[in-house]
């Protein structure tokens, strides 16, 4: 694994993106529902417990915090969402802010999307997918906490949402992860090395749900 995600370090977490840092270099996006375990992913691909501190903050669950690669590369933790009981007004501020920056970023590469493999592609998960479509970014989606399902369920839900995910023309890649159990790493790391221009072979326990996958 990359020396290169171990020496992440915490920069700034922005209420807004116009607080961000100036848009160059590449930038690689987390995202998921809250709960999903983004915090315990960012923490095992950076073996750093006070990244992912960073990231659980109350206050800081709702900014994009940005950590620090090298000099061209930084990780962005967005926001989670999903939360239940938060006012109409705070989910929407979420959309605002994540649009934006999923619109507007030209440094953003790729898009990490954390899911629950138990209950993947929830309604915002979809619509998430769909505005990643519509802008064209490649995605790489986690099916976290895989070492609670059974190798029968695991290969089930990897069918399901890969089938799922048929009509997507954007790059989409799937994988089965367990930050718990550290399983995964290595694929998820092989996605992150490209999308930072990191000398790198092609996976081949990525799924690609559709044909035309690197050509859109
Ligand atoms: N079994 C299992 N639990 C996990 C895994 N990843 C995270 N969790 C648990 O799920 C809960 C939410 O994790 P957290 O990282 O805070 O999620 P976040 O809200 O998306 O940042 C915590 O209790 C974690 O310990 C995993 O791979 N397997
Ligand atoms: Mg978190």
């Amino acid at each position: 694994m990359s020396l290169l995600y171990r020496k992440a370090y915490f920069l700034l977490s922005a209420a807004d993106v116009k607080q961000l840092p100036p848009d160059s270099g590449i930038e690689v996006a987390m995202v998921g529902r809250s709960n999903a375990g983004k915090s315990s992913v960012l923490n095992r691909v950076t073996q750093s417990k006070g990244l992912a501190r960073v990231s659980k903050t109350p206050g800081r669950t709702q900014l994009v915090n940005v950590f620090v690669l090298d000099d061209e590369r930084r990780l962005i933790d967005l926001p989670g969402y999903g939360f239940a009981k938060v006012p109409l007004a705070a989910k929407l501020k979420w959309q605002k802010t994540v649009n934006v920056y999923i619109e507007q970023r030209e440094c953003l590469k790729g898009l990490v999307v954390v899911m629950d493999c138990r209950h993947p592609l929830r309604e915002t998960d979809v619509q998430l997918l769909e505005y990643c479509d519509h802008r064209g970014l490649a995605v790489h989606i986690l099916l976290n906490k895989s070492d609670k399902l059974s190798r029968n369920d695991a290969i089930n839900t990897m069918r399901e949402v890969t089938s799922a995910l048929q009509g997507y023309r954007n790059t989409i890649s799937i994988q089965l992860f367990s930050a718990m159990k550290g399983i995964g790493v290595k694929e998820l790391c092989g996605v992150l090395d490209g999308w930072y221009g990191l000398h790198t072979h092609p996976s081949s326990a990525l799924w690609a749900p559709s044909p035309t996958r690197g050509e859109g």
